[in-house]
């Protein structure tokens, strides 16, 4: 199932266009003027850390920003930036998308209640200064896996 397909041709070729088809899962969801795609997180390769993505774009006509993250699952949640530098709020410009994605920005969780495994999902809240906070179920992926 591709909810991409509900938005319409244009969207259904850029979706083919960037191989999401036949990619492995993720997850999506909407509050507020924000939608976030693409959510997912790479199964720790140690207790200690593991790595979270989402794109988060913004329809409004106001800027809001990431305020934070948060796991059932883990003890803590930090913003990185791609240098794995803690940040600590990271802004969404009105009209414009947040993308964090391997590489880059990304979600730190760290020290692990229980590993996840690939093939599992982990609860991820997000909380913004104006849309307020989303939970996501981030589907888990073997580390690497594109
Ligand atoms: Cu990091």
């Amino acid at each position: 199932m591709r909810p991409a397909l509900r938005y319409g041709a244009s969207i259904g070729a850029l979706c083919f266009l960037a191989a999401c088809a036949g990619g492995p899962p993720t997850a999506s969801a909407t509050v507020g003027d924000l939608v976030l795609t693409r959510g997912f997180a790479y199964e720790p390769i140690i207790q200690a850390s593991g790595a979270a993505y989402v794109e988060i774009t913004n329809r409004g006509t106001a800027p809001d920003t990431l305020l934070g993250a948060s796991s059932p699952a883990a003890a803590g949640a930090m913003l990185h930036g791609g240098s794995m530098a803690h940040v600590m709020t990271l802004p969404i410009p009105a009209g414009g998308t947040l993308s964090l994605a391997p590489g880059g920005t990304h979600i730190m969780l760290s020290d692990f209640s229980a590993m996840p495994q690939a093939g599992d999902s982990l609860a991820l809240t997000l909380t913004f200064a104006r849309a307020g906070s989303v939970t996501l179920q981030l589907p888990v992926r073997k580390y690497g896996d594109e």
